[in-house]
């Protein structure tokens, strides 16, 4: 989803926002006696600080029919951390889910409903307050979908954003299966962070980088970016194979040598593999490590690799799994390393997605990966005041907030 999404402009007024239901809720306080190794487990203490979840829900949706992938409802919700609070905070977040429910947010549904929930920021507004050479990728903060239903950072790391910023959450459900009456889904978002205030020293700032596959369409060969008759397959890889667009709009990219490639594409029966040179797209500033990556897949894919040509390494590689039942993907693995996985800004990398299309007939793919790498060159000035003082959240200790969004 990230690739159509990737043209998805954040709209300049607050168009198709739907009152959407925002709830905080404090994590437990932890007991000091407990030992070093329970404490890091603690999913409610994230480097010794509490973790704060924020939940918003979608609008209802009714599923009245199949909807393939990227064609069921959808909306797109706008929020803040900080609510309308005019004092501006610096958080780290560290997580981000979403689950399935029925229309009244508090029973679980099938997770095979679920096409997926991003997180959005402006990337220009976000690089003035967090100003790096390293830049956020199609505005996006966080995506989860069917195979994937979190993304949780490791422990010591987070995405540094103020409490104060625009945030877009989409929202989009599916129905791969399910041939009956009409019924009513929604989502339920949650979102992770912790105070910088509470914690004794910072977090190492990630942001998200990520890449996506593409097919080529028609052009001389399949290398973006690459001149024509210039490619060399040692060193550029083997270039996108070619396929046919679904024609979804938005999902056709061109280069600057005229080539129109696809990243939403036509998958035949039969396995089949696609590669990307993605090293333009991935354009690092300086070598540094990804410590968190996810994938957005489509039924039928059976993995997606990032590859090092340069040194001959894979550097990361997400295996997807199946449904037993139907189609759809039961789940897709993510990476999480506070080591991390090196990436070196002279190298080629190659994106390589593989499909096996058990069905007869044509199905559609998509082949995103979501990179959340090392920020190495930030330098940023915390808010003025003292937001020990003022806090947003600590009034919502006595229970849950509940606040209406425009
Ligand atoms: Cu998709």
């Amino acid at each position: 989803m990230i690739s159509c999404d990737e043209r998805f402009a954040l709209p300049g007024g607050a168009t198709a926002i739907v009152a959407a239901l925002l709830v905080v809720l404090p994590a437990a306080m932890s007991g000091c006696d407990k030992d070093k190794e329970s404490v890091e487990n603690d999913p409610n203490r994230r480097n010794g600080a509490p973790v704060y979840r924020l939940q918003l829900q979608s609008p209802v949706y009714t599923i009245d029919k199949i909807y393939k992938s990227m064609q069921g409802p959808s909306d797109i919700e706008r929020m803040r951390l900080g609510g309308d609070s005019e004092v501006e905070e610096l958080v780290w977040m560290t997580g981000y889910r979403a689950e399935v429910t029925d229309a009244s947010g508090n029973e679980p549904r099938s997770a095979e409903f679920m096409c997926h929930s991003a997180m959005d920021t402006r990337d220009d507004v976000y690089r003035a307050k967090f100003p790096t050479a390293m830049r956020l990728r199609g505005n996006r903060l966080f995506s989860v979908d069917q195979g994937t239903l979190e993304n949780v950072l490791p422990s010591g790391f987070g995405v540094p954003l103020m409490s104060s910023s625009d945030l877009l959450v989409a929202t989009q459900v599916l129905n791969h299966n399910v041939e009956a009456d009409p019924f009513e889904v929604r989502q339920r978002v949650t979102v992770e962070f912790v105070r910088d205030v509470d914690l004794a020293t910072p977090l190492k700032p990630l942001i998200q980088h990520g890449i996506y596959g593409l097919a080529l369409v028609d052009g001389p060969d399949g290398y973006m970016g690459v001149a024509p008759g210039s490619a060399d397959e040692k060193r550029h890889g083997p270039g996108c194979s070619i396929a046919e667009d679904v024609g979804h709009p938005g999902g056709l990219v061109l280069d600057k040598h005229g080539r129109r490639f696809s990243s939403f594409w036509v998958v035949p029966p039969g396995r089949h593999t696609y590669h990307t040179r993605v090293t333009d797209h991935l354009g690092l500033p300086y070598d540094t490590t990804v410590h968190y990556a996810a994938a957005h897949l489509h039924p039928f894919a059976t993995s997606l690799e990032l590859y090092d040509i340069t040194s001959s390494r894979s550097v990361i590689k997400l295996t997807a799994t199946a449904s037993a039942n139907g189609t759809g993907l039961a789940e897709v693995e993510s990476y999480s390393s506070a080591d991390g996985a090196a990436l070196y800004a002279g190298h080629e990398y190659d994106l390589i997605a593989e499909y096996d299309n058990t069905s007869r007939v044509a199905q559609d793919a998509m082949a995103t990966m979501l990179l959340y790498v090392l920020v190495r060159d930030l330098e940023f000035s915390k808010p003025d005041g003292d937001p020990a003082k003022e806090s947003i959240w600590e009034q919502v200790d006595a229970g849950p907030l509940a606040q209406k969004l425009n």
